[in-house]
C-alpha cells in the first residue's frame, strides 16, 4: 500500500475514503500463472499501461511511475511465495475533504494478490454457461467512458449479474445505448459465425486484454476476425459463443436466454482457442514468449 509492504490483516483504510463514498478509483485485474520456470504474469505491461490510462481519463495522478508500479506487481507475488495468483492494483482516491470534488485528497495506490481458482467454475470452463441478455444495459459511452476501468462502473454491471443469477443464469450479457451487443458483465464476449470470429468494436466495451490476446492468437492460426457490432439475434444463432476476460479466461457459452448455442457444449473454434490460450499463459507456447513476466 503505497510503496510499503503491509500484512494482510493490517490492510486496512479510513471510513471516510473518497472512492469507498464516490466510486471513482481505476484498476487491473491481473493474472500470473505457474510456468515451468516458475511463476509467468500475463501481459503485464498491459495492464499497467491501462491502469495508467484509466486514471488519466479520470485525472487522477498516480504518485507513482510505469515501471515503479511494474516493479511492485512483480514483487508483490513474489514476497506471497505465490504460484499462481490474481493481482489487483487499485488507485484509489483517499482520505481528505469530503463532498463530491476531492480538491487535494491524496491518490493512493494498493496491491493485493490472492489465489482465485476458475471465475465461472470448473463446469463453467470446460462445458460452457448459460447467460442472460440483461434489462439493464451498459452506460453510454460519454456516461462511462468505456477505455477506463473504474470502480464505479461495476454498479451496473452488478444489477445486471444480480438479475441473471436471480432468473437462473450463470453470468449477464449487457446491450449498448443502441441495442447492440457489448459486453458481459465483466468480461468480452466473440462469437464465431460461419467458422469466422466476430467481436463487438471498442466503442462500447472495455478494451479487454484477453480480447487483444485472442485476436492475436486467432489471426496467427489463421481464423478470420472481424470487429463488427452484431445484435443480440445474431448471438442466438452462432455456431460458439465465448467470453473473454482475466478473470473468466475463455469461458465458453452454450446458452443464451433458453436458446442452446450451436450443440449446447463447447465449439472447435472455442476448444481450440482456450486450449492455445492456456498453453500460452502457462508458458508452454514459446511464440508468446514476451506475454510473460516471469517473477
Ligand atoms: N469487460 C469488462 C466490463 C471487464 O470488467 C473485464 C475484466 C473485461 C471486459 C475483460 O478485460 P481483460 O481482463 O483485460 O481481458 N474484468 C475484470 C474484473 C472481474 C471481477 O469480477 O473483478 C477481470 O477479469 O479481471
Amino acid at each position: 500500500m503505497d510503496g510499503e509492504f503491509v500484512e494482510w490483516e493490517k490492510a486496512n483504510i479510513h471510513i471516510l475514503t473518497h472512492s469507498l463514498h464516490y466510486g471513482l478509483g481505476v484498476f487491473e485485474g491481473i493474472r500470473c500463472y505457474a510456468t515451468e520456470k516458475g511463476p509467468a504474469i500475463f501481459r503485464l505491461k498491459e495492464h499497467v499501461e491501462r491502469l495508467f490510462s484509466s486514471a488519466h481519463i479520470f485525472l487522477m495522478k498516480i504518485p507513482f511511475t510505469e515501471k515503479e508500479i511494474m516493479e511492485a506487481i512483480i514483487k508483490t507475488v513474489a514476497v506471497n511465495k505465490i504460484k499462481e495468483c490474481y493481482i489487483r492494483p487499485l488507485v484509489y482516491i483517499g482520505y481528505g475533504a469530503m463532498g463530491l470534488y476531492p480538491k487535494d485528497n491524496p491518490v493512493k495506490v494498493s496491491i493485493a494478490v490472492w489465489p482465485w481458482g476458475t471465475y465461472l467454475g470448473e463446469e463453467g470452463i470446460t462445458k460452457g454457461i448459460r447467460i442472460k441478455v440483461s434489462s439493464f444495459i451498459r452506460g453510454h459511452v460519454n456516461s462511462n467512458l468505456s477505455r477506463g476501468k473504474v470502480c464505479g462502473y461495476y454498479v451496473n454491471s452488478q444489477l445486471a449479474k444480480k438479475e441473471a443469477i436471480s432468473c437462473g443464469y450463470d453470468e449477464a450479457l449487457l446491450l449498448d445505448t443502441e441495442g447492440y451487443v457489448s459486453e458481459g458483465s465483466g468480461e468480452n464476449v466473440f462469437i464465431v459465425r460461419n467458422g469466422a470470429l466476430k467481436t463487438t468494436p471498442l466503442t462500447s466495451i472495455l478494451e479487454g486484454i484477453t480480447r487483444d490476446s485472442i485476436m492475436e492468437i486467432a489471426r496467427n492460426e489463421g481464423i478470420a476476425t472481424v470487429e463488427e457490432r452484431f445484435t443480440r439475434d445474431e448471438l442466438y444463432i452462432a455456431e460458439e459463443a465465448f467470453f473473454t476476460g482475466t478473470a473468466a479466461e475463455v469461458t465458453p457459452i452454450r446458452e443464451v436466454d433458453g436458446r442452446t448455442i450451436g450443440e449446447g457444449k463447447p465449439g472447435k473454434v472455442t476448444k481450440k482457442l482456450q486450449s492455445l490460450f492456456f498453453d500460452v499463459v502457462k508458458g508452454r507456447n514459446r511464440q508468446y514468449e514476451s506475454w510473460l513476466t516471469y517473477v
